[in-house]
């Protein structure tokens, strides 16, 4: 199939982009490189080396002689997105493209305002230059499990049959996110359902969990395939952080009690659940919610998991509860329903002490890359800054 990428530099859009021209698609990437000018206004960098997207695009080549297309422009400037679709024709469109750090959005306002606008207008676009030149084309596109927050029932995957004065309804899921950068995300859910709903396009939201990890089949090829690896404390993700600061000789940064559950996946298990999307579309009109995860944590649990992993590699690690920057429960219900993506075939790679040592291993590689000023919490959700 022709893909599109959007967001074909960062984490998670670089190893799809592989995993897919791999299985002999034919894919383009867009990236604006706003990820990696983010990293200078904060000071800080992927902890693993990475290479220019344009020699990241060589290396692919010369490696397994396949193609992947660049195109470098912002999703909120139209008159460069919009003939990149109009000449691509993509039959899918896999949607990364936008500011995905909930610290990040919590900055102050100028940071949140950037961040709905950037990710919600960005969408938008997305969804018109579909409906105007490929309306058949599927936007598979990532959403989170952060938009259901934590409701003391259990999650079901977008929508819920309620009973109400004797009469029955399937309605979209409640949403109680928990940063502006998470309630954009609800916002783009549900402008998109009214773009199916209107124009009859077909799209899947996937309600991602944290992912983890830093290598796949594809990364193997080369170092310099290699993806970003962030560990600060406004881009890092939970465990992919406390890894990092296992190896730096640092205290787990566990936040408040540590008792916040979320679900988790590997990043290897991000790739096939988007081409399993990508393979199974849903029906134009169609606007289909998947929870994309594998397991359920709570941020103890992981931290717990790391200690004993560390030691078994003969690291000494230590938990420290910091007061939390975060407005979010720390001891709550949590039980989200993922069956849709394990029904057409997802098989789950689970943690376990393999992966842990094998991220130990690669970030210990890079262990003098590590800044330890990046490391403690610098935003906080209960301050307005009006910067
Ligand atoms: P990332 O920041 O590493 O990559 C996002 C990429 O999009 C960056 O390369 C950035 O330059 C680009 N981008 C942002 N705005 C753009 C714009 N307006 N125009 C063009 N390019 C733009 O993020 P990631 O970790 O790879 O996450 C990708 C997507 O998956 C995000 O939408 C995120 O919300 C979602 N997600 C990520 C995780 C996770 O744990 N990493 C979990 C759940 C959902
Ligand atoms: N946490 C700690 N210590 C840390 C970092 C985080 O205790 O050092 C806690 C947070 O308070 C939170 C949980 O761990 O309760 C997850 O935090 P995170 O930073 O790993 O994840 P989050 O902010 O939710 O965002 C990440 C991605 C985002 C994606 C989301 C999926 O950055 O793009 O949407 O995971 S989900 O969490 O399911 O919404």
């Amino acid at each position: 199939m022709r893909i599109l990428v959007l967001g074909g530099d960062g984490y998670l859009g670089w190893p799809t982009a592989m995993y897919l021209s791999q299985r002999g698609h034919e894919v383009g990437v867009v990236d604006n490189f706003i990820r990696r000018t983010w990293d200078h206004e904060l000071g800080a960098e992927s902890l693993v080396p990475i290479a220019s997207l344009q020699e990241r695009v060589a290396v692919w080549e010369a490696v397994t002689g396949k193609r992947i297309e660049i195109h470098i422009g912002d999703l909120n400037d139209y008159t460069f997105f919009e003939p990149v679709v109009r000449d691509f024709k993509p039959e899918a469109i896999v949607h990364y493209g936008e500011q995905r750090s909930a610290p990040y959005s919590m900055i102050n306002r100028r940071h949140a305002v950037f961040t709905q606008v950037n990710n919600i207008a960005g969408t938008l676009n997305v969804a018109y230059a579909i409906a105007d030149h490929v309306p058949d084309c599927h936007l598979v596109k990532l959403g989170t499990m952060g938009e259901y927050g934590t409701p003391n029932i259990d999650i079901e995957e977008g929508y819920i049959t309620i009973e109400y004065k004797g009469r029955t309804d399937t309605l979209p899921y409640p949403k109680q996110p928990g940063s502006f950068y998470h309630l954009s995300k609800v916002h783009d859910s549900h402008n998109l359902m009214f773009c199916c709903k209107i124009w009859g396009l077909r799209a899947t939201d996937l309600n991602q969990g944290v992912v983890y990890g830093v290598d796949t089949d594809e990364i193997k090829f080369d170092e310099r395939l290699r993806t970003r690896f962030d560990y600060d404390g406004v881009f890092g993700t939970v465990l992919n952080r406390f890894l990092v600061q296992a190896v730096a000789g640092m205290p787990l940064t566990v936040y408040g009690k540590g008792g916040q559950t979320r679900g988790f996946l590997d990043i290897r298990d991000t790739l096939a659940c988007v081409e399993l999307a990508i393979l199974n579309p849903p029906a134009r009109g169609e606007f289909r919610v998947f929870n994309q995860f594998t397991e359920q944590f709570s941020v103890m649990d992981l931290a717990l998991a790391v200690q004993e992993t560390a030691r078994e590699c003969g690291l000494e690690v230590t938990i420290n509860n910091l007061p939390n920057p975060r407005v979010e429960s720390e001891q709550h219900y949590y039980n989200a329903i993922n069956t849709s993506l394990l029904k057409l075939g997802l098989q789950p790679r689970y943690l376990n002490d393999t992966l842990l040592e094998s991220v130990i291993h690669v970030v210990q590689q890079h262990k003098n890359r590590v800044n330890d000023t990046l490391i403690l919490p610098g935003v906080n959700w209960r301050q307005t800054v009006n910067g």
